[in-house]
């Protein structure tokens, strides 16, 4: 098992591009400063789509360890789909990753499971690692149980993509986004292994092994700790704390 834990930051509609350069030169120094070994805990940060291409100029003039990706892309490639943006696109911005799924939009801008599949063959299409977010709201937890419905949404979105393919999933329990009750470890750690031997039988065992699954919801570094000890989760998606300096960077030094 070789899975680098993610500590990924979703910055959802916050931050423009000249507060997102403040933000990462801050990140990188508070991170350098405090010796984070990079290759044992990856930082990834998700900014708005107008920031992609002053965060690429920083990152790769400094040569900062600092990945980045876009909250969303079009599953087409070009043509007339006014106010989309293109794997194409992100992809030539040295972005690593995009986020599909996130509950944000499949709530407010009604994003189906085949448009997230959609989407998915789009990433892998340019090069770019989906991280796709799954998660079951409160009704669905009562009425189905924990795993069901992530574990379906993740069958939705991977139909069709090839065996080995490199994806990050991230479980985000729809109750605790952004609403201060995360999930429990032993919960978070319940529906990761559930992802985990549904990714074996959709993308193989070697890729279920490698894949990494994050968990998302409310987290923050008062209980990072208690998610990464769990054996099925390799890192977390954060929203909220990730705006907060300190706080993100203490959630990546998670171990100190
Ligand atoms: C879930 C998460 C980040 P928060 O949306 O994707 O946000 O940490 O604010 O719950």
């Amino acid at each position: 098992l070789n899975r680098t834990p993610l500590i990924a930051g979703n910055w959802k509609l916050n931050l423009d591009h000249l507060q997102s350069i403040a933000f990462l030169q801050k990140l990188h120094w508070s991170l350098k400063d405090a010796s984070h070994d990079f290759d044992a805990v990856e930082v990834a940060v998700f900014p708005p789509f107008t920031d992609l291409r002053s965060l690429q100029t920083l990152v790769t003039a400094d040569k900062y360890e600092i990945a980045y990706g876009a909250q969303d892309l079009s599953q087409h490639d070009s043509g007339a789909y006014t106010g989309e943006i293109s794997g194409a696109f992100i992809a030539k911005l040295d972005a690593s990753y995009v986020l599909i799924g996130h509950s944000e939009r499949r709530t407010l801008h009604a994003e189906t499971d085949e448009v997230v599949a959609g989407k998915v063959a789009a990433a892998l299409r340019h090069g770019l690692v989906p991280v796709l977010c799954v998660g079951e709201t409160a009704a669905d937890l009562e009425e189905h149980g924990p795993s069901a419905v992530p574990v379906a949404q993740l069958r939705a979105a991977l139909e069709g993509v090839a065996e080995g393919a490199e994806i990050v999933v991230a479980y985000e329990p729809v109750w605790a986004i952004g609403s201060g009750q995360a999930a429990t470890p032993e919960q978070a750690q319940q529906v990761a292994a559930a992802l985990r031997a549904e990714l074996a039988q959709l993308l193989g065992e070697d890729a279920a092994a490698s894949t990494r699954v994050l968990y998302g919801g409310s987290v923050k570094s008062g209980n990072i700790a208690g998610f990464m000890r769990e054996p099925d989760v390799d890192g977390a998606l954060v929203g909220g704390a990730s705006l907060d300096l300190d706080e993100f960077a203490s959630i990546v030094r998670y171990q100190k």
